[in-house]
């Protein structure tokens, strides 16, 4: 068993839930705080758990001194639909949690903090098919701006004071154990819900917006695999392009067909049409592949049904 103590903030949100169980399963339940601020997830509830607001850097200072927390993975963030409608707070929420981690992280003389970024950095200049790691970099979302600004925070606290920050920029996730809350890629996950319920959808993205993608299961063990690398590997203090997958919504539609065959999808898209519209259709994610291993292993069709059969 490892002998860090790791404290999750934001653990009650998607990728929480299911990076403090895994987090768990490596270090020990006890060795693995989970925090956010509303009361616990039943999925958080085996082991131990606090409620902090991420903006609260006393409270944060001091549980991190109570428990003797040597790494810290700040989840806590508004998402880019949510977001756009209030961009003020969305800026507060997502930059202030952040340089608050990073300067308690130099002070503390934390080993590692994690902090996840997003394809939404990318904006409508970039080159949206294959996107590079290092490209055109205009985000148009405050989401994508705060994100961008955090990557760059990140590597400064790495070249300044030695942080060892990491970051990978993730696509939309799909998972069944907790649900997205906010996002432009949301409709990857309630489109399988509404297929089992109804058997039928109306999607918000129209027909043919492609996105990049990817199943929880790759996300959070690319996200482990990259906290447990050597550091010498980790050649990028910016994040990490990751991707598995990319799939318009009648991609997904037909895949869901395969198992449910009277599964029919209609198309009303709303203000989220436009955040997909400037973000890319795929990823090259080659330096994460070379740098560190990462390497996916769901396609749509294996994910849909993992899906289908956890939900149904
Ligand atoms: C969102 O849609 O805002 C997120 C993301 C791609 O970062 N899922």
């Amino acid at each position: 068993m490892k002998t860090e103590k790791i404290l999750i903030i934001g653990a009650g949100g998607q990728i929480g839930v299911e990076l403090t169980q895994a987090l768990r399963n490596v270090y020990g339940v006890n060795n693995v705080i989970a925090s956010d601020i509303r009361e616990a997830h039943p999925l958080l509830q085996g082991g131990p758990y606090a409620m902090l607001n991420a903006m609260d850097a006393v409270a944060t200072l001091e549980l991190v001194r109570k428990e003797g927390i040597t790494q810290i993975y700040l989840l806590a963030a508004l998402l880019s639909a949510t977001g756009e409608k209030d961009p003020k707070r969305a800026w507060e929420i997502n930059m202030q949690s952040l340089l608050q981690i990073l300067d308690l992280g130099v002070q503390e003389k934390l080993t590692k903090i994690y902090w996840p970024s997003s394809i939404a950095v990318f904006g409508t200049t970039t080159p949206h098919d294959n996107t590079p790691q290092k490209t055109v970099i205009e985000p148009r979302t405050v989401y994508g701006i705060s994100k961008y600004a955090g990557e760059l925070w990140s590597q400064y606290y790495n070249q300044r004071w030695g942080l060892d920050v990491r970051s990978l920029r993730y696509p939309g996730l799909i998972s069944w154990k907790s649900a997205p809350g906010g996002g432009t890629t949301d409709y990857a996950v309630e489109i399988y819900h509404e297929a089992l319920k109804r058997k039928q959808y109306t999607c918000f993205l129209s027909e043919q917006t492609y996105l990049p993608m990817m199943y929880m299961d790759d996300a959070i063990r690319g996200t482990i695999e990259l906290m447990e690398a050597p550091a010498e590997k980790i050649k990028s203090r910016m994040a990490y392009n990751l991707s598995a997958m990319s799939f318009s919504p009648a991609e997904i539609a037909q895949s869901i067909r395969a198992h449910i065959p009277d599964f029919s999808i209609s198309y009303a898209p709303d203000f989220r049409q436009q955040i997909a519209d400037g973000w890319p259709k795929s990823i090259d994610d080659t330096a994460a592949r070379q740098d560190w291993g990462w390497q996916h292993k769901f396609d749509l069709d294996t994910m849909t049904a993992d899906m289908l059969h956890h939900l149904g």
